[in-house]
């Protein structure tokens, strides 16, 4: 019984490898496991020696990297001074989450595995690898990988002579305990400023923001352009706050007011109304992100991510609240594994949100200490910094699209982040922004004499904005900015500043306006067309190469037309093109950033 103890770890950027992982921590408590969970980068690696039983579960996120909370754990487990025998007493499994549309599929799960094996661990069952396009092509994966984890695990940790798997049929317990704080309790506790307390140490995170001021908000797209790209500027002053080009700024947004409003009033809550958390489960740490006492408001506002899309879980655990028959058995129905593709057409596929499940399953009332359970957290969105400090040596800048568009549902949907964004205004003093600054992947050269050509399309010119006013306050020129939009007069971003820019000789800048004749101009036709200067930079001048943008395709067309640039010019085979190609991006003076 002693040595029933199962660990799960996991790397998550977007949080769906922690739900995962999650999962797997109830199925394990079903089966009577001690279980604890956490981050990959809070677990004591040192201590990963003494582990019998062990599951990671982590995405690959990019271009073939490690998420952020488990950067830390990643440096450590590929020191080459770990004993070749470190882990001979661990049992343990690795499941990834990837997207097969990317390169690298799954490349951190699978580097994970072998690593482990490596330091002696016995792999219980093979890697898993889950394509995370959608939820039903993961669980098309997880389902039977957690099936066969489960058979190996409970033959060498067989369950306890008089106990017996709990089904999942019985509601368990919630993660935390909630008091609802009295009148007289709540008037005489000190609760925390609405907008955070901000402290001038110059070192802020997701448990630590800083509350930024907003200085400006403006549309930078043509008022009748079918997009609102808003440049956004942020005071950072006193905040010591320091950033380079092509680091990224983290952004915890709080839910659209209107949602709330439909939240709280749908789930009868009282806004003011505070309570206290406490651990209902000693393996279940209380969450970070939350003053306490808390307010109900807050709660809706700041942490329920109750505008996301629910997963599966989500209809489970619902279906034990609701006092009708019907809607119980459709909920379990969604639920399981045959209902899948139902729960996809009914939710992923037309961006259904949670709210929006809770206002259809009208008879449904949940108990306010299972919310925490239901709905997850809400996770903090990442923008390439647009501006630098030497320019601004008090803001920082943003170029964000507000997210609209239509789904077969009748209402719009809403980015969360963007729209909740594009609702402020510096005239509304009591608003402040939870940011904090995260290193970038994306490095710009040490000597700043050396040319650098920039790929940027739309809102893709943010990062190299960044660097071109960096580069510009220190008088180097030798900026090249390939910037492609639809329009000249819609969407040309930040027009007038290249404008003045390249007039005072400091860039040179080329354009490509897909919309403006019949046929498309994509900035990798204009690559093309420049093929002598671009040759001329890179073989004789040693430039460097950058690519930033969120249409998926153009990263490829551009690596494409740069091959055939050198083909072209440097007079060289394909094979050879592209081995000139992999010289740059080993001396990273090849690098991309994309987004979607
Ligand atoms: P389009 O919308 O007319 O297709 C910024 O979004 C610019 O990138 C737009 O002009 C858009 O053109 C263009 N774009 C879309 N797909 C692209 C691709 N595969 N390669 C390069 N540019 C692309």
């Amino acid at each position: 019984m002693g040595s029933r103890q199962l660990l799960v770890l996991y790397g998550s950027q977007t949080g769906t490898a922690q739900d995962v992982a999650e999962r797997v921590a109830r199925d394990a408590k079903r089966r009577h496991f001690a279980t604890r969970i956490s981050s990959l980068d809070e677990c004591n690696v040192g201590n990963l020696i003494n582990e019998r039983l062990l599951v990671i579960v982590c995405s690959t996120t990019g271009q073939g990297d490690a998420p952020d909370n488990m950067h830390l754990f990643w440096r450590f487990i590929f020191r080459r001074n770990l004993p070749a025998n470190s882990l001979t007493n661990t049992n343990f499994a690795v499941l990834g989450l990837g997207d097969s549309s990317y390169q690298k599929f799954n490349f951190i799960a699978k580097k994970l595995h072998k690593r482990l094996i490596q330091l002696g661990g016995n792999s219980l069952v093979p890697v898993g690898l889950a394509d995370d396009q959608h939820d039903l092509g993961a669980d098309a994966v997880i389902d039977p990988w957690l099936n066969s984890l489960w058979e190996k695990t409970l033959n060498i940790f067989p369950i306890p002579p008089g106990l017996e798997i709990i089904s999942d049929e019985i509601l368990p317990p919630a993660k935390y305990k909630v008091q609802l704080l009295d009148r007289d309790t709540q008037a005489s506790t000190p609760v925390g400023n609405r907008n955070g307390t901000t402290q001038q140490s110059g070192v802020y995170s997701n448990v630590c923001p800083y509350h930024a001021r907003m200085i400006s908000n403006k549309r930078v797209t043509a008022p009748d352009h079918f997009q609102d790209v808003r440049l956004v500027k942020f005071d950072i002053s006193n905040s010591k706050i320091k950033y380079s080009a092509g680091d990224v700024l983290m952004i915890q947004p709080s839910n659209m007011s209107d949602t709330v409003v439909d939240f709280i009033e749908l789930m009868g809550l009282d806004r003011n109304q505070y309570f206290t958390l406490a651990q209902n489960d000693p393996d279940m740490p209380l969450p970070s992100g939350l003053p306490q006492p808390c307010s109900v408001e807050y709660l809706v506002e700041k942490y329920l991510d109750i505008n996301s899309i629910p997963r599966r879980y989500f209809f489970q655990l619902l279906s034990f609240f609701t006092a009708d028959d019907t809607e119980r058995e459709k909920l379990r129905e969604l639920a399981s594994a045959e209902g899948q593709e139902e729960l996809y057409s009914y939710c992923n596929r037309v961006r259904r949100s949670i709210l929006e499940v809770l206002q259809d399953f009208s008879h449904v009332k949940v108990p306010f200490e299972y919310l925490f359970d239901l709905i997850p957290a809400m996770q903090p969105r990442a923008f390439s910094i647009a501006s630098s400090l030497q320019m601004y040596p008090d803001e920082i800048h943003i170029l964000m699209a507000v997210v609209q568009y239509r789904t077969k549902l009748v209402k719009p949907r809403r980015g969360v982040c963007s729209t909740w964004i594009s609702g402020l205004t510096p005239e509304s003093p009591d608003v402040r922004v939870p940011v904090w600054v995260k290193k970038g992947t994306i490095a710009f050269p040490k000597d700043p004499t050396v040319p650098v050509i920039m790929v940027g399309p739309g809102t893709g010119c943010a990062p190299f904005r960044g660097y071109i006013q960096e580069r510009i306050s220190q008088n180097n020129e030798g900026c090249v900015l390939f910037f492609g939009c639809r329009n000249k007069k819609g969407d040309f971003l930040c027009e007038e500043e290249w404008m003045s820019y390249e007039n005072k000789g400091l860039l040179r800048l080329f354009t490509a306006f897909s919309r403006d004749q019949d046929h498309k101009i994509y900035v990798q036709h204009v690559i093309k067309e420049n093929a002598v200067l671009l040759w001329d930079l890179l073989e004789n001048k040693g430039a460097w190469f950058y690519i930033a943008g969120n249409a998926k395709q153009m990263p490829d067309s551009v690596r494409d037309a740069l091959k055939s640039v050198i083909q072209e010019q440097g007079l060289k085979t394909e094979d050879e093109a592209e081995t000139y190609l992999r010289v740059l991006d080993k001396h990273k003076r090849y690098q991309a950033e994309t987004w979607s």
